[in-house]
Order: structure tokens, then sequence, then C-alpha cells
């Protein structure tokens, strides 16, 4: 079938809108940052650069590590960029752009978002390295997607319900990273559940001058337990990365680096350097 001109739109150069990629411009392992200062810091370490590009906050720079082609790019912030990132990316090696129609063969990415975040445990310091094990939506991006969960998925979200129940007006949603990715490439990480927020103030519970309207959200969320799984962060990407990377069919990780720790009240004085020690984790091992 032919997806209208509309839906999926195509810049006269060929390029995709948003991200203003051509098909062939993104390599199969795609490394996702939210600002777009990062993507040089992850690219310096490529042993080359095929190219540059880049429109709004979406740069993308491509080239090699070792023999190994990949694709570093932004997204800014918030899931409502996860959406537009991931549907472009996708459309870049899934949809043929002359005929418009799906491609027969499809690509699945390898998708690692190196992304900073807070602690919500008190036993995760600042500077640790933690790999997402399941993402947990707050925001609504997942309202307008159909999307299939596993049995565990079903279990976990379903207890998330019953914790978070009288909060009425979320519908979170919850997606496990890809296993393979979180066992080689987050291998000796410290792992967690990741709740992704709509906003950075009161949405991950800070309090500055607006007045919450969920009192102790913080709390509420670092007592959520269902056997093994624990909330150990906050940020605002990962449920919408690796719920529509599973809707799509790509596998993806999300890497954070933890800057704050919000139990304890601080912020790290060196966010460069744990952001540092994320990436040449993660470009040691894609
Ligand atoms: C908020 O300051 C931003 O930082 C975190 C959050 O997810 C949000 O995007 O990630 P990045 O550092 O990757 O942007």
């Amino acid at each position: 079938m032919k997806i209208a001109e509309s839906d999926l739109i195509i810049n006269p150069d060929g390029s995709i809108y948003h991200l203003n990629l051509l098909p062939g411009d993104i390599a199969e392992t795609v490394i996702t940052v939210g600002d777009p200062d990062r993507v040089g810091e992850v690219s310096k370490y490529f042993d080359s650069v095929e190219f540059k590009k880049g429109k709004r906050e979406f740069i993308t720079h491509t080239g090699f590590v070792g023999s190994k082609r990949v694709t570093v790019l932004s997204t800014g912030i918030g899931t409502d960029n996860i959406d537009i990132v991931f549907n472009e990316l996708d459309a870049l090696v899934n949809i043929d752009f002359e005929t418009r129609e799906v491609k027969k063969e499809l690509t699945s990415l390898n998708i690692i978002r190196v992304g900073t975040s807070g602690a919500v445990q008190p036993d995760i310091p600042m500077g640790t390295i933690l790999a997402s094990s399941f993402g947990l939506g707050m925001d609504a991006l997942m309202n307008y997607y159909l999307h299939d969960l596993s049995g565990d998925e079903r279990s976990l979200l379903d207890d998330v319900k019953i914790h978070f129940g009288h909060l009425k007006n979320i519908n979170p949603y919850l997606t496990a990273a890809n296993d393979n990715l979180l066992s080689t490439i987050g291998k000796d990480m410290a792992k967690g559940i990741t709740i992704t927020a709509p906003g950075f103030y009161a949405p991950q519970g800070r309090q500055v001058r607006a007045k919450n309207a969920v009192p102790d959200f913080i709390g509420l969320i670092n007592t959520f337990k269902s056997n093994e799984n624990r909330i150990t962060n906050l940020e605002m990407e990962t449920a919408g990365i690796y719920a529509l990377a599973k809707v799509l069919g790509h596998k993806a990780l999300s890497v954070n680096a933890i800057l704050a720790s919000r139990v304890k009240f601080n912020f790290s004085s060196e966010p460069d350097k744990i952001v540092e020690k994320a990436i040449k984790m993660v470009l040691e091992r894609v």
C-alpha cells in the first residue's frame, strides 16, 4: 500500500522531513543522545566520520568504529521527539522512498540511547552507569499506538497500575529492553526500571515554585516493588524508545549516566566526565 505524501513527508532533495537524512545515511547501529552537542562528543571517538548533517535539534554524524559503521544522532528532549525520530529512522530503512511502499525485507536497527538521568534509590550514586531493564512511560505517547505486551511486561505493568492507580490521569505503559543488548552492552552496568516523565520539574517530583499536584512523587516511585524489580531512575525518553522500537521491530537499549541523586538531593560537579564514561563504555561494546 502506498503511503500518502502527507503521512510520510519527503523533502525535495529526497531526505526525510525532520531528520533531513537520505536512505543509506544511517548505519544499522544507531546511538541516540538528547543533547545535540553530545553528538560530537560521541563521534570524536569514531575512527572516521563519513558525514555530518542536521536540522532543528536532530544532528547526525555517521562514521566507523573499527570496521563497524555507526550513526550517532540527537533526539532533543522528550518522547514527542522520540515519536519523530523513531518513525523517520524506521522509514529510512524500511520504506522504499520511490514507491512509498513498505519494503518486503525489513531491517531491524540496533538503537542505543546514551542519556543523562537522576537516581531515585539511595544505593545508586551519582556516577553510576545504568542500563534500563524496562522503560516505564508516564507520558501519553503510547496512547496513540497499538502495542502488545509480553507476559513479563503485563504482570509488571499490572503491579505498576496498582501502585500508581490513584494518579487518575496517567495511563502508564511499559516495555522491556532488548535482551541481547542488555546482556552485551549493559552486561556489568547497574540495572533497573527507568521512569520516563513528560517533563523535568513536577513530572519528576521537583519542587521549585509552582505547587506540585503529586506529593512526594520520589517516595511513591522508589517504594515500588514487583518481585526483584524496582524503579531506579528518571529521565524523559527511554519508555518511548523501548515501546516504539518494539512496535517497529527494532532493538533498543537505554544507557543512563546518573548525574543526580534525587534522594540525596545532590547533582554531580563533573557531569561531562560521567557522560564520557557512558559514551566510551557503549562505543567499546557496539
Ligand atoms: C533533561 O535535562 C534531559 O536530560 C536527559 C532527559 O532524558 C532529558 O532529555 O537526557 P539527555 O541528557 O540525553 O537529554
